[in-house]
């Protein structure tokens, strides 16, 4: 073993350019649907593509008696959907919507989307038991905190580990049903799978298998309190390759192996081995489908809709600033409702001239800490608009909605300030998405330090969430920047994402995990 300190933030002896720069002398084309088809067969050839998450990209609900598809609220789903829309494949993921047996074979699996279909579906089912101890057991209320160490302590339990490890034995017997001995690429989405990558290996000779961790891995010291962190570890590398969005958490992970385990560190080519296998880990950062998002934007539909929630909201003449995030505690929404109480507290002038729309959709409410969230929020809302509010007036209006994706691109575009104030995120795709609707290049962004999306994004505003004054301060400076500089940023960050799209994200990955044979 090697001995080595831990990473720092803003570690910079693997230059981030080396995550994106690749296939010199292609750079100068855009990476789009089409180009990652093409790269996908040259690359894959005959081998089956099979992208294996825990959420599913299309779920069918029971809804006032008839069968809806919904695409749930999910970084993962929205990232990924256009990746198999393009390269098509098998899609492995929990059947948890009330009407997805119905809508599936009796193998569990469909064509998907429904309207216009590109690529299988596969669900797995659970019991009721299995879903309790793997998902709101050991996957969110232990890995999930421990992972983000934003201050909510994790539950360690072993009924929990139990049905987490039989959970990911059921997702490797599906696997292996769906890929039989052929090649195959396996594309393993987050921490729900830990043991996973290990059990395929073992299990399927002619697997090329790839893993990519969508949330923070933390520092050894934060991690060693996991009763079963050789488990787990040992259940990564079993990966060909591991891949993060910044290279601060590879750095994390060199570490935390260093530490745990008994295994070869390649701190050059970044690549741990043990027991004669190797896997390599890579930094690169997720995105989104920059140009559906943007054109989409443009679209007449959106702008009918902008209309429609400007005379909803009463905003004509007001300035307006948006939080859209799923209700969880890693985002730092009561922190951004603090910071909307002092703002209109330093800066009077902005009453009846001002409102914050927080889309909060309600997520993980089997688990305590998040259920306790939901009654902060509303708490806060309530106070905080008791306190400032002004004949039909209130400041903040918070929305439960799950806002459809065609309708994002709205919502977005009436507001002049984005608020991203997540206390810890791997990525944070809410950043991306707002700065590819503004196609007129206005409005700005308000952006954590802590988020994945910081490193790549900056000419947003990055003010630290726990710092409340200091993000309201910020509120009020970027209501009055002279328009050249809130275009110059805008234009600036629509560069960088149109750049690191989510087909150029697949590409890196797909491309670095065949250099791994
Ligand atoms: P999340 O924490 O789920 O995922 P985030 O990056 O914040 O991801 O993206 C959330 C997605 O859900 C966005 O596409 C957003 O538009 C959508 N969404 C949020 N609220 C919604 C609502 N009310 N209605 C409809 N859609 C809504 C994890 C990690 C992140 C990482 C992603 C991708 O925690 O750090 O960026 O995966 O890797």
């Amino acid at each position: 073993m090697t001995s080595h300190k831990t990473g720092v933030e803003g570690d910079s002896r693997i230059p981030v350019e080396s995550s994106i720069e690749f296939n010199p002398g292609s750079m100068d084309r855009p990476w789009t649907e089409e180009r990652l088809r093409e790269f996908v067969r040259a690359r894959l050839g005959d081998r089956k593509l099979v992208v294996v998450s825990n959420r599913e990209p299309y779920m069918h609900v029971e809804k006032d008696g008839e069968t809806a598809c919904i695409q749930p609220a999910s970084g993962v789903t929205v990232a990924l959907d256009p990746i198999m829309k393009a390269c098509g494949g098998t899609w492995v993921a929990h059947g948890s919507g009330s009407a997805d047996r119905a809508s599936s074979d009796n193998r569990g699996r469909l064509k998907v989307p429904p309207d216009n279909p590109r690529y299988t579906l596969r669900r797995v089912w659970l019991s009721k038991e299995e879903e309790d101890g793997y998902y709101y057991g050991f996957s969110n209320r232990a890995l999930w905190p421990l992972c983000h160490v934003a201050y909510t302590r994790p539950e360690f339990r072993r009924e929990h580990w139990e049905a987490y490890a039989n959970v990911n034995g059921l997702f490797a017997e599906a696997v292996l049903e769906e890929i039989g001995d052929d090649p195959a690429f396996v594309f393993i989405q987050d921490y729900h799978f830990t043991l996973l990558p290990r059990l395929l290996r073992e299990n399927a000779p002619n697997a090329l298998i790839a893993q990519f961790w969508h949330i923070p891995w933390p520092n050894p010291e934060a991690f060693r309190i996991c009763p079963w962190k050789k488990e787990v570890l040992g259940g990564l590398l079993g990966n060909h390759l591991l891949a993060f969005h910044i290279q601060y958490h590879c750095m994390n992970f060199l570490d935390t192996a260093d530490r745990e385990l008994e295994a070869r560190l390649d701190r050059e080519r970044f690549a741990i081995t043990r027991w004669e296998q190797s896997t390599r880990l890579l930094p690169v950062p997720i995105s989104i489908d920059f140009d559906g998002f943007s054109s989409r934007a443009a679209s007449t539909a959106i702008e009918a809709e902008v209309r429609h929630l400007r005379t909803r909201f009463h905003l004509e003449g007001k300035r307006v600033a948006i939080g859209v995030d799923r209700l969880d505690y890693t985002k730092g929404i009561p922190e951004r409702l603090h910071a909307v109480d002092r703002f209109l507290s330093r800066y009077p002038q902005y009453k009846e001239m001002f409102v914050f729309i927080q889309i909060g959709v309600p997520s993980r409410v089997h688990i305590a800490e998040y259920r306790r969230l939901g009654e902060e929020v509303e708490a806060l809302v309530e106070e905080i608009n008791w306190r400032h509010k002004t004949g039909p007036w209130v400041p903040i209006v918070l929305l439960h909605e799950h806002v459809n994706q065609d309708v994002l691109p709205a919502y977005y575009r009436i507001a002049d300030v984005c608020m991203v104030t997540s206390l810890h995120d791997g990525m944070n795709l809410v950043a991306k998405e707002y700065v590819a609707s503004r196609f007129d290049n206005r409005g700005a962004l308000l952006l954590s330090p802590f988020t994945g999306a910081s490193r790549e994004l900056q000419e947003a505003f990055q003010v630290n969430p726990y710092a409340v004054d200091e993000m309201a301060d910020t509120l009020a400076r970027i209501f009055s920047l002279p328009f050249e500089e809130e275009e110059g940023r805008m234009r600036k960050l629509r560069e960088r994402v149109l750049d690191a799209n989510v087909f150029r994200w697949a590409a890196k990955i797909i491309d670095e995990a065949v250099r791994t044979l």
